[in-house]
């Protein structure tokens, strides 16, 4: 039993905590005295030049008999921390009088003007000197989150985005005009990126292997909507298969879109169990996603490449008009990854009508300037993706010539 012994090293910490260097006072003008951690620290010492601070570096557990001298050499105590009182409330348990959150917000980053404002609020403004505020610079050119040119995810997402008729159903503003024929419950990846314009294609994040959750309770609660659930494969292996197993158990119609990159591209390309390279690089047994899916017992499975957009919306249609539970594999590797780039894509201006349809992929490398469209030959993929070729209506896009590239 280690529960003795999980006291004893808390005993221990506490102990420690009252002589390590990562808890320090630095003493200064004693009428406030500021207990800080963190990065809120460093807004501390901007607004306040010379406050006295206790600065914890060590917060759980709290430095009990420091915090008590600490607190015994200032008129007020003040703690100065982002989002939830966790100091505050652990040191009034100690029956230590101390003031925060009913002064500093209680949600967001801090920043200087917020630790100014706050300490105003709190009546200890007379430490403050004027303090500029930051100001945003202006005139920087929009640039939206955009997925990477050539990113396997974007092509499901403009058929998905298509299919629901999103672009018109939103304006410019992101407002509804009215009722998506499809429910898109999205996960965390870089995927999550399709929530913005132009795909415009994710209704929902909440957390790794959320999507299908979501997707069945939506499905559950009766919308006449197809319900479709988006999800990487590092997040359907680490939790997404149990949403699997209770969507085909609760006998859910949903769609469930898994979107195999062959990476854990957001977090840095770690390897995961689909990959086949272990945790120490080494080669290793691989799971495969089409194996566990039918194993859970979904009849409905198709396995599409990820830049073939006529088989990713060819798939995708027929799921969604099974009316079954359906799993739709998106399988291209991760741009990121794909070293190979050649015949990168032109457009030929005399067949190109403006139509904006390749816009609406949310490819950073298709570019309009002066009502010309161009592709930046630096960041395209070429025939690694080439989906942009297939959905311009005017056939205005072709690969060019190596010595142009040159
Ligand atoms: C519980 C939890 N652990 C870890 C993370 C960090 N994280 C963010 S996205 C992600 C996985 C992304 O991989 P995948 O779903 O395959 O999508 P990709 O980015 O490759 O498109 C991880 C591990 C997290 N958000 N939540």
């Amino acid at each position: 039993m280690r529960v003795p012994h999980m006291h004893q090293r808390m005993a221990e910490l506490a102990e420690y905590a009252e002589t390590t260097h990562l808890n320090q006072v630095i003493d200064g003008d004693m009428a406030v005295g500021i207990v800080t951690s963190g990065v809120s620290y460093q807004y501390v010492r901007e607004v306040f030049a010379d406050a006295a601070i206790l600065k914890l570096g060590l917060t759980y557990p709290l430095p009990a008999k420091m915090l008590r001298q600490f607190a015994g050499r200032v008129k007020k105590l003040f703690v100065i921390e982002e989002l939830d009182p966790f100091l505050e409330e652990n040191i009034k348990v100690l029956g230590i009088q101390i003031e925060g959150k009913q002064h500093v917000p209680r949600w967001g980053e801090l920043n200087k003007a917020a630790v100014h404002q706050s300490s105003h609020k709190a009546g200890i403004a007379t430490l403050i000197d004027s303090i500029e505020e930051a100001k945003p610079v202006e005139d920087l050119p929009g640039r939206p989150p955009l997925l990477c040119p050539g990113c396997p995810h974007a092509g499901a997402f403009f058929v998905l985005s298509t299919i629901g008729q999103r672009s018109k159903i939103l304006d410019a503003k992101g407002r509804s005009e009215g009722e998506s024929k499809l429910i898109i419950t999205g996960d965390i990846g870089c995927y999550t990126l399709a929530t913005y314009p132009p795909l415009r294609a994710m209704d929902t994040t909440a957390c790794m292997g959320a999507s299908i959750g979501q997707a069945i309770g939506i499905e559950k609660a009766g919308t006449s909507s197809n319900v479709v659930a988006v999800i990487g494969d590092s997040t359907f292996m680490h939790s997404g298969m149990t949403g699997l197993v209770d969507a085909v158990y609760n006998n859910a119609k949903i769609t469930v879109v898994i979107l195999d990159n062959g990476t854990t591209a957001m977090t840095g390309h770690q390897d995961h169990p689909g990959s086949g390279i272990s945790a120490q690089g080494e080669a290793t047994n691989k799971v495969v996603l089409e194996k566990i899916v039918s194993a859970a017992g979904v009849a409905n499975l198709a396995t599409v490449d990820a830049f073939d957009i006529k088989a990713v919306r060819s798939a995708i249609r027929t799921a969604l008009d099974s009316g079954q539970l359906s799993v739709v594999i998106v399988r291209g590797k991760c741009a990121v990854i794909n070293k190979l780039r050649k015949n990168q894509r032109q457009v030929d201006l005399q067949l190109c009508n403006n139509c904006d349809v390749c816009i609406t992929i949310g490819c950073p490398a298709i570019k309009k300037q002066d009502g010309k469209l161009t592709i930046d030959i630096s960041t395209c993929m070429g025939d690694e993706c080439g989906i942009c070729q297939q959905i311009c209506p005017k056939k205005a896009i072709s690969p060019i010539s190596r010595e142009k590239v040159k």
